[in-house]
């Protein structure tokens, strides 16, 4: 658990931007990869989670949701150059968002700490936005994907949300509240986040398809949570969730109402493959 499994090089990630680095063997890509990770006490997990990132990546960017766990001191270990940032408010969405503005990347990647996301996957989020989507987006659902950790009342829940999201939007998403995504810096330019909590994924999922993007799914398998509690409460986020669903459907009305003919309306259909 306290074995460096990454060594300290001095400006390593700097020296790869513009440069072709080997991402499989069949790609090479250019763009800087950041990889977010939100942690709030998984001090016992990162091992697992670090263990699973490419060395090809750029940078890490932990965003600490002030742990009483020796969290940062355990990430310190591991990837000697991650960069910590202490989250300013409170909640996973709060934490995303820091870390998206301490990235330094073209490309942001988001995953969990908790041991349920493979950094595998990494480059499959990274061939579809070198391939030109605006945005990949992990799907549990999606044909190639699964979940070990959904009971079924979340899987429920989910589904319920992700087709009021799919029927409000005219997005045709398999998946909805998952924290495994990846996206070019610019879309954060024109999603403009604001929330705090565990709907932040839905808010991006939407904002995405509102905005015009190219969103594409990634099939994602999401393994059990290794050490420790959820954070998650089913009914108080998915509450939370149902309401940025309305929220931004009104929005999207009222919007509609002041500029019946605005040039923005016609790009608010989203496009997803
Ligand atoms: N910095 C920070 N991280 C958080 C906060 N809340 C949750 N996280 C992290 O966000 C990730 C997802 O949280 P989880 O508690 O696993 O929630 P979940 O994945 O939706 O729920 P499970 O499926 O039960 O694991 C984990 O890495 C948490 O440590 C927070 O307030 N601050
Ligand atoms: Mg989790």
């Amino acid at each position: 658990m306290s074995s460096v499994l990454r060594p300290a090089v001095a400006d390593e990630g700097l020296s790869t931007v513009g440069k072709y680095r080997p991402v499989s063997s069949h790609m090479a890509i250019t763009p800087p990869v950041s990889v977010v990770i939100p942690a709030m006490n998984e001090a016992e997990n990162l091992p697992y989670v670090f263990k699973t990132l490419p060395d090809w990546i750029h940078e890490v960017v932990l965003v600490d949701g002030n742990s009483t766990d020796n969290t940062v001191e355990v990430a310190r270990e591991l990837w000697p150059e991650v960069k910590v940032v202490r989250q300013r408010g409170k909640g996973k969405g709060d934490a995303l968002i820091t870390g998206f503005e301490a990235a330094t990347g073209d490309i942001i990647v988001m995953v969990d700490a908790d041991g349920s996301a493979d950094g595998q996957e990494i480059v499959s989020y990274v061939s579809a936005l070198v391939s030109g989507a605006d945005f990949a987006k992990g799907s549990r659902f999606a044909n190639g994907g699964g979940t070990d950790d959904m009971t079924p009342i979340r899987k429920l829940g989910n589904w319920a949300l992700c087709t009021a999201v799919n029927r409000k939007f005219g997005a045709r998403y398999t998946d909805l509240c998952y924290g495994y995504n990846a996206f070019w810096r610019h879309c954060l330019d024109k999603i403009d986040l604001d929330c705090t909590g565990f709907e932040v994924e839905t808010l991006m999922n939407i904002r995405v398809v509102k905005a015009g993007l190219k969103v594409q799914e990634i099939p994602s398998h999401e393994y059990l949570r290794i050490h420790g509690t959820s954070n998650l409460r089913a009914v108080r986020d998915g509450l939370r969730v149902l309401k940025v669903i309305l929220k931004e459907r009104s929005n999207r009305r009222a919007l509609r109402r002041r500029a019946p003919h605005s040039p923005m309306l016609d790009s608010v259909r989203g496009e997803v493959s």
